[in-house]
């Protein structure tokens, strides 16, 4: 049982922790990119999944204090692992609907960027697609901002928000994530070869999400998936042995 008084007890505590999870180039097998997944590590409970306090945090508004954490942290992490001359690699960091709906969304981002000094080029925005659906208008002229600060910006579980196709284009993002329900029907891949060749089209990034298996992965190489993330590669992990896996990266 959660309740508003344990998040602001967690936040002050430092209980919260992020892990990451490499997304691989398909082309040279490098991490291109790393996603910051959110954990608890609550003192009696033990580790909690975001699954678990996420959509609560989002209900509350706690999103907001937690959301402006999960960034600054992710970029700062990034700025210690290239200062320290580590291969740089994007972090890419998910937003809720919540956040982005928020009037100082891109003033809240400048900050933490000026913070922690992350050139923009290395942050992504991971934003779901039913997530982009709500106050579409000014959801369309934030990413436009975003995007000409040089941040990247993705359509997370891409495939899941039945809206329209004509209606989502009009966001001017960089890449699409496959969702990974739709990963895993490979080789029934009627649908990701649809946004594989979407992609391709709109000249946009394709990035394949809970791959676990290397027929799955075989394929989507194949058919010119541009980025992997997954078990098959990859689970999230804590920040120390992330920084291990970066150092074999060159
Ligand atoms: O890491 P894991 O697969 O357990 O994440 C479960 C869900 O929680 C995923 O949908 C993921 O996008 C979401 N999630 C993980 N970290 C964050 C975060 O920092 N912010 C938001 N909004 N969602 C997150
Ligand atoms: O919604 P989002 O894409 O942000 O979700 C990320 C979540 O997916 C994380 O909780 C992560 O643990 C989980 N995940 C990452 N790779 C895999 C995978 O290969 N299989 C499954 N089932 N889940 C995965
Ligand atoms: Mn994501
Ligand atoms: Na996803």
């Amino acid at each position: 049982f959660m309740m508003v008084s344990d998040f602001n007890r967690a936040l002050r505590e430092n209980e919260f922790v992020l892990h990451y999870q490499p997304r691989y180039h398909t082309g040279t097998s490098k991490i291109q990119c790393v996603e910051a997944l959110i954990r608890w590590d609550h003192p009696e409970s033990g580790t909690i999944s975001p699954l678990e306090f996420i959509p609560l945090a989002e209900e509350t508004g706690f999103i907001i204090p937690l959301g402006k954490w999960v960034l600054r942290e992710a970029c700062r992490q990034n700025k210690a692992w290239q200062d320290q001359g580590l291969p740089p690699v994007r972090v890419a960091v998910n937003c809720s609907s919540r956040q982005l709906q928020q009037d100082d969304f891109i003033p809240m981002i400048k900050e933490v960027i000026a913070q922690t000094r992350l050139s923009p080029e290395w942050l992504e925005i991971e934003i779901t697609e039913s997530g982009l659906m709500r106050s579409e208008h000014t959801n369309i002229v934030k990413l436009r901002e975003l995007r000409s600060l040089g941040i990247h910006i993705s359509i997370d579980d891409f495939g899941t928000g039945y809206s329209s196709l004509n209606y989502l284009m009009q966001f001017d993002v960089h890449a699409l994530k496959i969702d990974r329900r739709f990963v895993q029907q490979i080789p029934n891949a009627v649908i990701a070869n649809t946004i594989i060749s979407l992609c391709r089209s709109l000249g946009l990034n394709v990035i394949a999400e809970g791959v676990e298996t290397v027929e799955q992965y075989e394929y989507l190489r194949r058919y010119g998936c541009d980025e992997v993330q997954g078990f098959l590669f990859g689970k999230p992990l804590p920040a120390k042995t992330f920084e291990m896996l970066l150092r074999k990266n060159e």
